[in-house]
């Protein structure tokens, strides 16, 4: 730190040259990114509660009143309606406390205690973070034909160490959705918990089954369901950072209690302890301002440009790798390898991400990717072709 004061003209002036580094999501130019630019509306809300701390709710008691809404609308709309859990800081934090929970309840009720979660080959690395942090063993169950969970390979891998199941809905990759309805009742039969990872699909599967698209049950309306993460600041448009976590029982948040005695609530079951008050009210601010009928207007949108992007893609002659269930579309092209196709891309200035399993060019049609992108895109792999 320099020794004296800078005006703040020149700081953000100084600011303002370091954040031209940054891509800037209405460019049109990242491809790979699940995140957006947040709805002005949500901003604006998330400044004027910038000071409030949910760590400490009994100073907060307004704040954690919209904390508490936004976890019932949440759970509302995944069919829940009495809902417990929290507003976090993304989709990590969601699914390491859903670990937690689960690992508790079984080292509670079941005196497991070297725990084993069982999850998809095709899950979001937070849950390595999570299963390291919990020490508890990674066994993955495989993935069949289509890359959704294979549901033979997954019967075999339970065992009487298993703590927790874990699905998604909307896959990281390919935006795929597990047969959750069929691993709800193996949970549920073998009194296993059950956690759905919907951190990408939670604000657009209910919208787009409204629409009446032919999407797969993944929400609480499947008994053996125990949590779900749903993160607002995807496709829910609220600022970084807003991840939802919602638990069918209060028992799951129990287990996880610590004691908090000089705090206004002694007890604390989340993993942070000082956080943001913003994120929730952001995130009770833009589920008010477009209802139900603007998400579902949003998530159209979306799965148009997704098809619109998919067809042209074939038409020139990439093979898709699936057809899209969600906004993300996976490629190849027929004879290039996947990462000289990245190179190229890159080369152009598209910031493309490149999926693992399978291998392939991976572009999640995010609210900042406009038709007049796609159509650049198209042109430039068109040459590339
Ligand atoms: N679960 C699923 C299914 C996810 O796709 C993600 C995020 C998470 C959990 C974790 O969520 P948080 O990142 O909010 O903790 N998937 C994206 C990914 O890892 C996140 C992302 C966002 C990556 C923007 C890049 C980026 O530019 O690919």
């Amino acid at each position: 730190m320099q020794d004296k004061p800078i005006d703040k003209e020149d700081i953000l002036k100084e600011l303002a040259e370091i954040h031209e580094l940054d891509y800037d999501y209405a460019d049109g130019r990242i491809l790979g990114s699940m995140c957006t630019e947040a709805h002005p509306f949500a901003k604006e809300v998330y400044c004027k509660f910038l000071d409030t701390n949910l760590g400490d709710p009994g100073l907060f008691k307004g704040t954690k009143f919209i904390e508490n809404e936004v976890v019932k609308s949440i759970g509302e709309l995944l069919s829940l309606d009495e809902a417990y859990g929290n507003i976090v800081t993304g989709g990590t934090e969601a699914n390491i406390m859903a670990i937690r929970a689960a690992r508790n309840h079984a080292r509670k009720y079941k005196g497991i205690v070297d725990g084993e979660i069982i999850i998809p080959e095709s899950a979001h690395f937070s849950f390595k973070k999570a299963a390291d942090m919990l020490n508890l063993k990674i066994v993955e169950a495989a993935l069949d034909e289509n890359y959704k969970i294979d549901v033979d390979s997954l019967k075999n891998v339970i065992s009487d160490k298993t703590v927790a199941i874990v699905a998604i809905a909307g896959t990281t990759e390919l935006g795929l959705i597990d047969p959750i309805e069929e691993i709800s009742k193996i949970a549920h039969e073998n009194n296993i918990y059950f956690h759905v990872d919907a951190a990408f699909g939670g604000f657009s599967i209910p919208f787009l089954k409204e629409l009446g698209y032919d999407l797969p049950v993944f929400d609480f309306s499947l008994p053996g369901v125990c949590s779900i993460t749903v993160d607002p600041h995807k496709m829910g448009l609220a600022p970084i950072p807003a991840g939802g976590i919602i638990f069918r029982k209060e028992e799951y948040l129990e287990v996880m209690a610590v004691d908090s005695p000089y705090l206004t609530v002694k007890t604390q079951s989340t993993i942070v302890g000082t956080r943001l008050g913003a994120s929730s009210a952001a995130t009770y601010a833009i589920m008010k301002y477009f209802g139900r009928q603007g998400y579902c207007k949003l998530a159209a949108q979306l799965m148009e440009n997704t098809q619109f992007f998919n067809e042209g893609l074939k038409e020139i002659g990439y093979e898709v790798i699936c057809e899209p269930e969600l906004n993300i579309v996976a490629f190849n092209h027929p004879n290039m390898d996947t990462d000289v196709l990245a190179e190229k891309l890159e080369d152009l200035d598209w910031k493309v991400s490149v999926a693992k399993c399978p291998r392939a060019i991976r572009v999640v049609l995010m609210n900042h990717i406009k038709k007049e992108h796609l159509k650049k895109l198209l042109e430039d792999l068109k040459e590339i072709y």
